[in-house]
C-alpha cells in the first residue's frame, strides 16, 4: 500500500498518537466481528444477549454464549495487526491504544497499555457483591454463583444500557482531544459513546485515519481512508515508518 507523504509526514512529526480499535482487528485472528456477514449479531440480536435484562431472565443462556466466545478467543492467537500496535508503541513519543474488544488480544500480544472501553471477557464479577472470579474454567456451561453469597456472576463487560468505565472513558476522551493523528482502526463506529472517539479527535484538530476493509458510516467524515485488512496494512505502515 502506498501511504501519503502527509500521513507519513504528520507521524513522523506527532507528539502524540491514539488509536481506537475494534472487532475488525481480530478478525484476522478468527475472532467473528458482531456486525459484519457471519459475525455475531447474524444468529443473536445484541438485545437479546448483551443487556442486563436478558443475563437476569436467563442467566445459563447468556453464560453459555460467553463461554462460547471465551473459548474461541483464548484458542486464537493475536494477528499482525496487534503485533503493529505493539511497535507503535515503540515508535511514537505517546501513543494510546484505545480498544473496544474484550478479547485480550491487544495484551496477549505485548501491547502495554490498553485502554479497555467494553471490559474483558476474562474478568467476571458477582452481580451482588461484586467478588471477581478471573480464572474460568470454560466447560462451565451453566452460570456460575458466588462462592461469598450466592448470587450469580456476570462477564465484565459493557452491555447496551449500561455505562463505560469512569476512568477508561475520561482517558480516551482525553486522547482524542490530545492526539496529533488518531486512527481509527477495524471499527463500524456504530456503537457510542466510543463512536465519537474519532469525531472528538477531529474536532480537535487530529489528523483522523481510518483503517477498514469497507467503507464505514464515518469514513466521508476522516482525513484519510486506508482500505484493506488492519493487519496488511499496520504491518506495512510499521515496515515504512522504521525506514524512513
Ligand atoms: C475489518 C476487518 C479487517 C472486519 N480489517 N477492518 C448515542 C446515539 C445513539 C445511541 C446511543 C448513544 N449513546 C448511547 C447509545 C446507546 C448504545 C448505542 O450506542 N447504541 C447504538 C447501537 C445505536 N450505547 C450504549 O448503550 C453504551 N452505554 C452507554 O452509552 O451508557 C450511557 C447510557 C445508558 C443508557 C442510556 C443512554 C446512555 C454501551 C455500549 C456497550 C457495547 N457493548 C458491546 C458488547 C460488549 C460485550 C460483548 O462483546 O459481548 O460492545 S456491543 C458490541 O459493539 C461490542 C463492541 O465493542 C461494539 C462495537 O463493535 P465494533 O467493534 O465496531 O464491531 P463491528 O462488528 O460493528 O464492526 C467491525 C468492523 O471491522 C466493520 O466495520 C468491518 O468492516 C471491519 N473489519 N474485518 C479491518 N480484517
Ligand atoms: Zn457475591
Amino acid at each position: 500500500m502506498d501511504f501519503s507523504n502527509e500521513l507519513i509526514e504528520r507521524l513522523k512529526k506527532a507528539r502524540v498518537v491514539s488509536a481506537l480499535t475494534g472487532a475488525g482487528v481480530s478478525a484476522e485472528s478468527g475472532v467473528p466481528t458482531f456486525r459484519d456477514p457471519g459475525g455475531i449479531w447474524e444468529k443473536f440480536r445484541p438485545e437479546q444477549l448483551a443487556n442486563f435484562e436478558a443475563f437476569m431472565s436467563d442467566p445459563d443462556f447468556v453464560w453459555s454464549w460467553y463461554q462460547h466466545r471465551r473459548e474461541i478467543m483464548r484458542e486464537v492467537m493475536p494477528n499482525p495487526g496487534h503485533y503493529a500496535l505493539v511497535e507503535f508503541e515503540k515508535i511514537f513519543s505517546e501513543f494510546n491504544l484505545i480498544t473496544q474488544n474484550i478479547d485480550n488480544l491487544h495484551y496477549r500480544a505485548g501491547s502495554k497499555r490498553v485502554t479497555e472501553l467494553h471490559g474483558n471477557i476474562e474478568r467476571n464479577y458477582c452481580v451482588s457483591c461484586k467478588t471477581f472470579y478471573n480464572d474460568i474454567d470454560v466447560n462451565e456451561k451453566k452460570v456460575l454463583l458466588c462462592k461469598k453469597c450466592g448470587s450469580i456472576i456476570r462477564p465484565d463487560v459493557v452491555w447496551f444500557g449500561e455505562i463505560l468505565p469512569r476512568k477508561e472513558l475520561i482517558f480516551a476522551e482525553d486522547c482524542a482531544k490530545n492526539s496529533n493523528v488518531f486512527f481509527s482502526i477495524g471499527t463500524s463506529a456504530e456503537v457510542y459513546p466510543a463512536a465519537m472517539l474519532p469525531t472528538m479527535a477531529k474536532q480537535s484538530g487530529a489528523y483522523v485515519v481510518e483503517i477498514n476493509i469497507r467503507p464505514t458510516v464515518m469514513s466521508m467524515d476522516v482525513d484519510e481512508v486506508l482500505q484493506g485488512k488492519s493487519g496488511e496494512i499496520l504491518s506495512e505502515l510499521v515496515n515504512n515508518l522504521k525506514k524512513s
